[in-house]
């Protein structure tokens, strides 16, 4: 479909088993979303590129644990082991991740005090990434998105992606969810109410 892109979430070897924070079932979705490249025409991929030091990272405040929550300037922000330093091996695609044909590259989470799930917004929700205005001036309609964490950065892309007008379907099976204080089921919900589709099947 001629308007119709892939967005290929942060599919990074910190979120794959052996990374610093790797999602289950990360390393088994590669061949699905390697599948899903080969399909589409038009490719696009984003990647978590934080600073040392982010503001998410737990090791960034004295006695905080990462999975715990800390009251930031946007609101209670989730933080997290120090995972996708810009630059490092754990933040660079999965080896087996066919990344050849991808026209776009997508950074985010590169503010040191903002973090970012969303590929539009970051958590602020305020900054932008500048996504929606290049797939608006592509003149996509309809995105198809998989990746990782089905729970935050999948979700909160697709949220956002319907939120600003596009037709969003999530390929569930080529996904994979952290899933910390139910997150995954309530994400799931929160897609369905925003009429966001998710396929069961991959094509
Ligand atoms: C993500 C937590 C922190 C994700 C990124 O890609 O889902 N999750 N940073
Ligand atoms: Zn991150």
């Amino acid at each position: 479909m001629p308007n119709e892109a892939l967005i290929v979430i942060d599919m990074q070897n910190d979120f794959c088993e052996g990374g610093a924070l790797a999602v289950p079932g990360g390393n088994a979705i590669v061949p699905l979303v390697n599948r899903l490249i080969a399909r589409h025409d038009h490719v696009i991929l984003t990647q978590d590129w934080h600073p040392p030091g982010h503001a998410s990272f737990a090791s960034t405040w004295p006695g905080a644990d990462p999975f715990g929550t800390r009251d930031f300037p946007y609101g209670p922000q989730t933080l997290w082991p120090d995972h996708c330093v810009q630059g490092t091996p754990g933040a660079a695609f999965h080896p087996d991740l066919q990344v050849g044909k991808a026209q776009m590259d997508v950074r985010k989470g590169f503010h040191p005090g903002i973090d970012s799930y969303s590929a539009f917004r970051e958590n602020d929700r305020i900054t932008r990434t500048g996504l929606a205005g290049y797939l608006t001036e592509r003149g996509f309609k309809r995105l198809v998105m998989c990746g990782l964490a089905l729970d935050y950065c999948v979700a909160w892309s697709a949220l956002d992606a319907r939120h600003a007008g596009f037709e969003v379907a999530i390929v569930h099976p080529a996904t994979a969810a952290i899933d910390l204080d139910g997150s995954k089921a309530r994400m799931l919900a929160e897609m369905r109410q925003a009429g966001v589709t998710l396929d069961e099947a991959v094509p």
